[in-house]
């Protein structure tokens, strides 16, 4: 895509103009680093119903099946860097603070390419709202314990799998899996930049699991404009100002270059 293109050009101006910008991104923002998406031919799901792997559910009738594909994806996602987009972005809100990033992700990129620009306790100030949570965080199925955790998990058992030092209960994943809350604090402060946002910047994400894909039409009601990047068209494409057809970091640099 031309960065002479008309529809770069505006969304350009709109976003250097916006007094308060939401980005709220998905898979697809990660894939060009090598993470694969959940939906689509090559997606996560492909060989794995969601149903099998992401309910709690699923942790509950085989703890060890879910640990290892968990595992498998802490193992792919150690090895990817964030790319052109999740650099753009991470430059975009250190320049300019009104801009919130709001991810479904769980692969922490963001907030590595933000590492990469500032030290740790400043990019602390920048995070992004993870709505799904982390992979590399776990909490107790029983209790609050909720900590960092980034070691190999063992699952060549049930009793190999991690467990809490508290109540010796099973550690899961801290993530979102279907039919659970989001974290309610993280999911309030997401609603309230998506009502403040004069742009919502909509890239790599499907659009079909809610409420994450909500947001953009609670800009889009409070007088606010969305904008997306996406390979294919999703349910928000036709609410969008613009839908730019083309990969994350082809799109994303030009369109947050100063
Ligand atoms: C590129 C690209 C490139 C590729 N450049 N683009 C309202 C209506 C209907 C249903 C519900 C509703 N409210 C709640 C529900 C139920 C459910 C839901 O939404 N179901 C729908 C699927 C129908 N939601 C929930 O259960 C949520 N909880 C909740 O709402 O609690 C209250 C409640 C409970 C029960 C009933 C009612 C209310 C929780 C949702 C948790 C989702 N969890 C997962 C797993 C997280 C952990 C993990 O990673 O393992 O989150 S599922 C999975 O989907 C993951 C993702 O974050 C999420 C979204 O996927 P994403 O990011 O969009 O990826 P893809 O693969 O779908 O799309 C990638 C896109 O990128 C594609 O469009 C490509 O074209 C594009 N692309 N390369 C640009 N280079
Ligand atoms: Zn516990």
């Amino acid at each position: 895509m031309p960065d002479t293109d008309p529809a770069v050009s505006e969304i350009r101006d709109l976003l250097r103009s916006a007094k308060s910008t939401l980005v709220l991104t998905g898979a697809g923002v990660s894939a060009e680093s090598g993470v694969p998406t959940f939906r689509g031919p090559d997606g996560l799901w492909k060989n794995h119903r969601p149903e099998q792997l992401a309910t709690a559910d699923a942790f509950r009738a085989d703890p060890r099946l879910v640990w290892e594909w968990y595992g498998w994806r802490r193992q792919r996602v150690a090895a990817c860097r964030p790319n052109a987009a999740h650099e753009a972005l991470a430059r975009f809100t250190v320049r300019d603070s009104s801009t919130q990033i709001v991810t479904q992700n769980v692969d922490g990129l963001h907030e590595l390419a933000l590492q990469d620009l500032l030290s740790v306790e400043e990019a602390s100030t920048a995070l992004p709202l993870e709505l799904h949570g982390s992979l590399y965080r776990v909490r107790c199925v029983a209790c609050r314990f909720r900590v960092g955790h980034r070691d190999p998990v063992d699952a060549t058992s049930e009793a190999s799998l991690p467990r809490c030092p508290e109540c010796d209960n099973l550690l899961r994943p801290d993530v979102v899996w279907f039919g659970e809350s989001l974290d309610e604090k993280t999911l309030e402060a997401a609603i309230t930049a998506a009502e403040g946002a004069d742009v919502c910047l909509v890239v790599g994400t499907s659009a079909v699991v809610h409420p994450a894909a909500s947001l953009p039409l609670v800009t889009r009601q409070a007088g606010g404009v969305v904008v997306e990047v996406n390979l294919e068209p999703t349910p928000l494409s036709d609410v969008a100002r613009v839908s730019f057809r083309a990969s994350a970091t082809e799109v994303v640099p030009l369109l947050l270059a100063l």
